[in-house]
């Protein structure tokens, strides 16, 4: 059974041993990030934290509920992070159906699809109490993370596990994405969607129109729902079918009560408001979780006209910083979700590594299964060509019998195989909106490494060398003898 909101996952984290209390009053400014941050420090990303008593708010902090590979899987009721992509390849490996048996046989995978399309409904738990006169941020637990964040303009205090609801005004489609929410005062705050994002796409086609663009704020719901509002989706998918298929149940939606913006209704709180397309503002610097600050930048600025929350709300948050972090176990499980839908297009990928210490965009690992010259090349770009993969700053491609998993392996064969002037590809194009390293923003260079074994078509004249490895008859006798030898 899917959870129905946050506070079913947090009974479960609290059953299985994975949720620290602390009962001892603490400060939002700084305090619960010192103590989350010592959380995913320690081994294995220690425990989820549960603030009880937070100082100037009568509401409860949850930080760092999905910040183990235990607590990840647990969100989204699997044993192993490669339980998703399973399910996925599966639903993308049925070839069309032929004879009326195979269509039959067909019908009831067809029907678990439709089933988890989000469902609206009209009571929502997430507006038992409305506040639509005086929307006042400032009653809300909201914390600051780092020293320098908001500086030097305000108190720094930053959303920051917010899921974004917009909708297309041409198309009507909806789009959930988490994008930090900078505190400005008790009604305004930042809107840091990157332009490559597409709540920025949503803003600019309102821009064009010259229409206010409604939107709204969701914080804490289903465990499913927060991780899928940052995964890195087609524009076409919507999020909230993902959700539904993740937690095989339909994401339940309440329509706002100041626009046609839906929800899911399971929420802790919801701010409702609008953009007024043009109006921006300094939003940042924000100690990001590239263990940087990204720097203040002008974003679109928005309003708050409503707000919405459960009576005892319990208010989420993450803590981002130099890895590891909590969302380096939201980035894993991206990881492996999404290497089947990869795969559909590079089906010679066998795997990828995301290295924590990359932050995701700065580096990928990928074993292929090598066929003609310059594959991995092809590799490389194809991959610079893909949705959020563009931001890849280091593609390291090896052979299919490389464990890109065990990454000392890894740089042991690559250290060794790779003529770099032969093998390197340099290539310009956008990044990250994080990268710092660059002389312009959002636009720079990356590289792809090709650590493969090179054949003589791609100008290798030289024979390749045989890896060592010991006999098999050698192994099983000493195999057999290891006693012997009194160890
Ligand atoms: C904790 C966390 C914070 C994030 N903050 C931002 C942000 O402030 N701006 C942004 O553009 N993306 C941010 N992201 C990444 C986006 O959520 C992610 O790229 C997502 O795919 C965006 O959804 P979209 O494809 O519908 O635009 C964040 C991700 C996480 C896990
Ligand atoms: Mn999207």
């Amino acid at each position: 059974m899917a959870y129905n909101n946050l506070r079913e996952f947090i009974s479960a984290l609290e059953k299985k041993g994975l949720l620290h209390r602390i009962k001892a009053e603490v400060d939002p400014i700084l305090e619960i990030s010192e103590i989350t941050d010592r959380m995913c420090k320690s081994e294995g990303g220690g425990k989820a934290l549960y603030f009880e008593k937070v100082k100037g708010s009568q509401y409860p902090v949850v930080t760092n509920i999905f910040g183990s590979f235990d607590r990840m899987c647990l969100s989204l009721e699997i044993d192993h992070l490669d339980d998703v992509g399973k399910r996925i390849e599966d639903l993308l490996n049925q070839a069309p159906p032929k004879t009326l048996m195979e269509k039959l046989a067909m019908l009831p995978k067809l029907f678990e699809m439709s089933r988890w399309l989000p469902k609206t409904v009209k009571d929502a738990p997430c507006q038992e109490i409305i506040e639509r006169d005086n929307p006042d941020l400032s009653k809300f637990p909201i914390i600051k993370c780092w020293p320098g964040d908001g500086q030097p303009t305000d108190e720094g205090r930053f959303i920051t596990l917010p899921l974004v609801f917009t909708k297309d005004p041409e198309t009507g489609r909806p789009n959930c994405g988490m994008y930090r929410i900078h505190i400005y005062d008790k009604t305004t705050t930042g809107m840091h969607w990157h332009i490559h994002k597409d709540g920025a796409r949503h803003y600019d086609k309102y821009k064009k129109l010259n229409q206010r663009m409604p939107a709204a704020i969701a914080v804490g719901s289903d465990p499913a729902v927060i991780y899928a509002s940052s995964a890195p989706l087609p524009e076409a998918v919507d999020e909230m079918l993902f959700a539904g298929f993740l937690r095989k149940e339909p994401v339940e939606m309440v329509k706002c009560i100041t626009s046609d913006i839906e929800v899911p209704a399971n929420s802790e709180l919801v701010i409702e408001g609008y953009i007024e397309p043009g109006e921006m503002r300094i939003e940042g610097p924000f100690g990001d979780h590239t263990g940087f600050y990204s720097a203040a930048d002008n974003y679109p600025v928005f309003h708050a006209t409503c707000i919405t929350h459960r009576k005892d709300m319990i208010y989420p948050a993450t803590i981002v910083g130099k890895p590891p972090m909590e969302d380096c176990y939201m980035g894993k499980a991206t990881e492996r979700i999404f290497l089947p839908l990869i795969r559909l297009e590079f089906p010679e990928i066998k795997d990828m590594n995301l290295p924590m210490e990359g932050v995701f965009h700065n580096c990928a690992l990928l074993s292929i299964k090598k066929s003609y010259p310059g594959h991995a090349k092809k590799i490389i770009h194809g991959l610079w060509g893909k949705g959020q993969m563009m931001f890849a700053k280091l593609l390291i491609i090896v052979d299919d019998d490389v464990d890109v998993q065990n990454i000392s392996y890894t740089a042991w064969r690559v250290l060794n195989n790779v003529d770099w002037k032969r093998d390197v590809v340099i290539a310009e194009g956008p990044l990250d909106d994080l990268d710092h390293a660059a002389n312009f923003p959002r636009y720079g260079s990356k590289m792809g490494i090709d650590a493969t074994r090179k054949t003589r078509e791609e100008g290798m004249t030289r024979e390749w060398p045989a890896e060592i490895y010991m006999s098999e008859e050698i192994k099983k006798l000493v195999d057999k003898r290891w006693k012997e030898y009194g160890f």
